[in-house]
């Protein structure tokens, strides 16, 4: 039995995709790990584990005993958290990734999975349809830890043909869990205040532009480029990948058309600046062309589907 190793699962993305690969593979072939023991009890529908994605020693205990032969390495500090403890932030985002691709060259494991992010652009990238190559020079601990895991993702794979693939995601919006620590937590926070009944305020202006995703995009899109043929996959550090942009004022408006009583005001902070410092639009046509992505969601489409999936999920 070859199985598949979730590090970060109970997290925003992880528990939705933990479940997708659970329904893919068979719950028996899937083993969540988080470092979070209450978190993880949730993912019932797969195998659990507790693992603190920075002990080296006892994740290649586990891939050894559990024959795991593809590893979706999630866990990370986001970009407003990174802020406040970047030292941190560095620490675990990047040594985690290197254990993880150190134990892939060393097992010979068949795929590995990582996020990167919009955060590897930076203050001096094109804003506008942000192509697939050009300058990037992140101002975030996050950002940066994520532009030099891009480099150390396509050193394994052209030094040791390491089989690791990688999107950046926009913000991802879903409704199933609450993100952590990121500047484009705003646009899932908003729809609980609506369903809540109470005012939103908004940590960036009403016009900050930034892409984003409805989850099962994201979800969709990890898996395809998971399950594309090899000869596919031509950006092996990580692929530009996008939906949606919208501004504050913009998802506003998509929720004030199911609750015409709902209202906003701004209140920037901190994470104002690091929303300045992304792309307002991505241009993910390598994406596109390389291994067929193609999106089903945009905001009032999303909109819709979570004002009335939300409730059932808070009884
Ligand atoms: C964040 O806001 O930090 C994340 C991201 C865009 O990677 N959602």
């Amino acid at each position: 039995m070859e199985r598949i190793l979730i590090i970060g699962a109970a997290g925003q993305l992880g528990s939705e995709l933990s479940q997708a690969l659970a329904s893919q593979y068979g719950g028996d072939n899937v083993i969540a790990t988080d470092i979070n023991p209450l978190a993880i009890e949730k993912l019932n529908f797969c195998r659990t584990a507790v693992l603190d994605a920075m002990d080296r020693d006892a994740l290649r205990k586990l891939v050894r005993a559990q024959n795991v032969k593809q590893i979706y390495h999630l866990a990370a500090v986001l970009s407003a958290t990174g802020e406040q403890k970047p030292l941190f932030a560095w620490h675990l985002n990047m040594e985690s990734l290197l254990f993880v691709l150190e134990l892939a060259r060393e097992e010979k494991l068949d795929k590995i999975y990582w996020p990167s992010s919009i955060a590897v652009f930076g203050p001096n990238t094109p804003k506008i349809n942000t192509p697939q190559y050009c300058v990037k020079e992140p101002n975030t601990v996050y950002g940066i830890s994520k532009q030099a895991g891009e480099r150390w993702c396509e050193y394994y794979f052209q030094k040791y043909n390491v089989d690791v693939r990688s999107l950046r995601y926009p913000g991802l919006i879903g409704y199933k869990s609450l993100p952590g620590g990121g500047t484009t937590d705003y646009a899932v926070d908003i729809y609980h205040k609506a369903i809540a009944g109470e005012p939103f305020v908004s940590f960036l202006s009403e016009n900050t532009l930034l892409p984003m995703m409805f989850m099962p995009d994201a979800i969709k899109a990890t898996l395809d480029l998971m399950n594309a043929p090899l000869e596919k996959i031509k950006v092996r550090s990580s692929y530009n990948l996008a939906a949606m942009s919208f501004s504050p004022q913009e998802i506003f408006q998509s929720i004030k058309k199911h609750f015409p009583d709902f209202s906003i005001s701004y209140a920037p902070d901190f994470r104002q600046s690091i929303a300045d410092s992304w792309p307002d639009s991505i241009d993910d046509s390598v994406a596109r062309q390389d291994w067929g992505w193609k999106h089903d969601y945009d905001l009032d489409k999303m909109t819709k589907v979570i004002l009335s999936n939300l409730p059932t999920y808070l009884e």
